[in-house]
C-alpha cells in the first residue's frame, strides 16, 4: 500500500463529523477537494465520530450517519485503493494522543476557539468538557499522521492554527516530533452561506431546513430551496459585499459549473433572479445527482463498506502507532 511504502509523498488528512446529513457547504468547502490530490499525496480521510458526540447524538442515527459519510466519501471520488478511509473511534491512538496533547494545550488558548463559543451558546444545556476539548482531539487527528496539508472550510482555520501551536510547543520541548500542518482552503467555496440567511454559514444543524441543501436531497427539493433563496434588494447578478445572497449563489453556480465568477456575471448580465435562481438549482441538481445515486448504491452494500473501513483502520492504526510510540518515548513513558 502506497501510504506505507512511499515516504517521498506528502500527507493530506481531513475529517468530517457524522453529526447529520452532509450539506452542499461540506461538499464545496471541503470534500470536493479531497479526491483532487489522491495521486500526488498520501491521503487519509476520517469520519470523526468521536468529535460528533460532543453534541448529543441518537446512537442509531450516529451509526447510520457514520456509514453514510463513508459512502459519500467514496461517491465523491475517493478511491479506497488510493486513499485511507476509516472511522476515528476504530483507531485508539487518536484518543491516546489527544490526552497527551491536552497537557501541552493552555486553557486560555482553548478558551479562545470561536466554534466552542458558538456551540456552547447553541447547546447551552450541554456545555460538556468534550466540546471544550474538541480542537485538541482534532490536533491529535492531524499530528498523528505527520500531516502536511489539511483541506477544510475556512471555519476550521482557527483549529488548524491551534494544532500548529501545540505542535510547535511540543517540538520545542522535545525536539522535532510533529510535521507542521498547513491549511488548504479553497479560494471560492470556503464558506458557503445559508440560503435562508446569507449572513450565516450553511450548516447541517440549522433549524431552518430551507437554509441548507443536502447531498441526498431530491431534485425537486433542491429546486424549491434555490427558488426561495433569500437574495438582495436590487436584481443585478454581481458579486458584492452588500449583496451576500446573490454573491453566495454566484459562488455556488461557478463551482457547480466549473465557470469563473466573471463568466457567471457575464452570462447573467441584464437578466434577473427569475432566470438566475432556477439555473443555480439545475446546476446543483446535476452536480449532486451522480453523488446521490452512487451513495444510494454503496449503502446497499454494507459488506463492502465494512471491508473499506476495516482495512482503512488497519492502515491508519499502523501509521498512527508510529507517531504515538515516538511521543510516549519522548515524554518519558516506560516502554511496554
Ligand atoms: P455542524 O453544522 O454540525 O457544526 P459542520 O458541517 O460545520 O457541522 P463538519 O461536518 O465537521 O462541520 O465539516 C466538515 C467540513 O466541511 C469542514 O472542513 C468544514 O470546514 C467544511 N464546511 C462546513 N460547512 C461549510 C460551509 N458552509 N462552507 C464551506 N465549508 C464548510
Ligand atoms: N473540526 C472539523 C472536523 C475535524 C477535522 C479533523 C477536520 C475533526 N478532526 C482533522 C480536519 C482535520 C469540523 O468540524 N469541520
Amino acid at each position: 500500500m502506497s501510504v506505507m511504502s512511499d515516504n517521498q509523498k506528502k500527507t493530506i488528512f481531513s475529517g468530517v463529523q457524522p453529526s447529520g446529513k452532509l450539506t452542499l457547504g461540506n461538499y464545496l468547502g471541503a470534500i470536493k477537494n479531497f479526491p483532487l490530490l489522491q495521486e500526488e499525496y498520501n491521503c487519509i480521510y476520517c469520519v470523526v465520530d468521536m468529535h460528533a458526540i460532543t453534541v448529543r447524538q441518537d446512537p442509531a442515527a450516529l451509526r447510520r450517519q457514520t456509514l453514510e459519510v463513508l459512502a459519500q466519501y467514496i461517491a465523491c471520488g475517493l478511491d479506497p485503493e488510493k486513499s485511507v478511509l476509516f472511522i476515528q473511534s476504530h483507531v485508539p491512538a487518536h484518543a491516546e494522543l489527544g490526552w497527551v496533547l491536552n497537557c501541552y494545550t493552555m486553557f486560555g488558548e482553548a478558551s479562545r476557539m470561536t466554534q466552542f463559543k458558538d456551540k456552547s451558546a447553541k447547546h447551552a444545556d450541554n456545555v460538556n468538557v468534550g466540546l471544550f476539548d474538541y480542537p485538541v482531539l482534532m490536533a491529535a487527528d492531524i499530528l498523528l499522521y505527520q500531516t502536511d496539508m489539511v483541506p477544510v472550510g475556512v471555519d476550521q482555520l482557527q483549529h488548524i492554527e491551534l494544532a500548529r501551536n501545540i505542535a510547535q510547543r511540543f517540538n520545542g520541548v522535545y525536539s522535532d516530533t510533529f510535521v507542521m500542518p498547513e491549511p488548504y482552503i479553497p479560494k471560492t467555496g470556503a464558506k458557503i452561506m445559508s440560503l435562508a440567511d446569507p449572513t450565516r454559514k450553511m450548516s447541517k444543524s440549522d433549524e431552518n431546513a430551507n437554509g441548507f441543501v443536502l447531498l441526498m436531497d431530491k431534485p425537486e427539493d433542491i429546486m424549491r430551496k434555490f427558488k426561495r433563496a433569500v437574495t438582495d434588494s436590487d436584481s443585478r447578478i454581481i458579486v458584492s459585499e452588500d449583496k451576500p445572497g446573490v454573491s453566495n449563489l454566484i459562488s455556488i453556480y461557478a463551482l457547480a459549473t466549473g465557470k469563473t465568477i466573471e463568466q457567471v456575471q457575464e452570462e447573467f448580465q441584464g437578466k434577473g433572479y427569475g432566470d438566475f435562481k432556477p439555473a443555480v438549482g439545475e446546476a446543483v441538481v446535476e452536480l449532486l445527482r451522480p453523488i446521490r445515486e452512487k451513495t444510494e448504491d454503496l449503502l446497499k452494500n454494507k459488506d463492502y463498506l465494512e471491508q473499506v473501513y476495516r482495512e482503512g483502520a488497519q492502515k491508519a492504526g499502523y501509521l498512527a502507532r508510529k507517531t504515538l510510540d515516538k511521543v510516549y518515548r519522548k515524554v518519558g513513558f516506560v516502554k511496554r
